[in-house]
């Protein structure tokens, strides 16, 4: 994530890949305050052979583009919600990226945090069983839940 202050929006991401038992690791890299980090950690990314980097950023959010930029690991970018502009800065900074370098772009806050992480465990689910029976179970309890509220069947 771009700052310490992204990170109540990433623990979305974090959360939900603990939830599935998917390892991962955490860093605070910013595209503006340690532009010379991002090329050390896309290195390290390749070098772990990691299935893909998810990047947290919020206004004009630039980290998840410049480490696509550095590494051929997949970047899954979650635009947080910034306070100027509910995120709409982040969302489009991040999404609008030249042809060629690729990110895949997921909903502003907590959602696309989340999804990203569902996301990158989908990536993992094709060659690891444990993961793909526990994203079948976590899809299958969401279902679940809906049929099982009362509001369902209606009131
Ligand atoms: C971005 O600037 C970060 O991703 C964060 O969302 C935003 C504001 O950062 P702070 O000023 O709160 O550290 O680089």
């Amino acid at each position: 994530m771009g700052s310490r202050s992204d990170f109540e929006t990433m623990q979305g991401a974090l959360d939900t890949l603990a939830a599935l038992g998917v390892g991962y690791e955490v860093r605070v890299l910013s595209a503006h305050r340690t532009p010379g980090l991002l090329p050390t950690y896309a290195a390290r990314a390749e070098r772990l052979n990691l299935t893909c980097i998810i990047a947290g950023a919020g206004g004009a959010a630039h980290l998840p583009g410049m480490l696509a930029a550095f590494t051929r690991v997949p970047v899954l970018g979650v635009p947080v919600q910034s306070r100027a502009l509910s995120g709409q800065d982040s969302l489009l900074s991040i999404v609008q990226m030249p042809a060629g370098i690729p990110v895949a772009t997921f909903a502003i806050g907590v959602a696309g945090a989340k999804n990203a992480a569902l996301f990158a465990a989908a990536m993992l689910a094709g060659t690891d069983s444990g993961v793909r029976d526990r994203l079948q179970a976590y899809r299958d309890a969401q279902t679940r839940a809906v049929l099982d509220d009362p509001w369902f069947e209606g009131h």
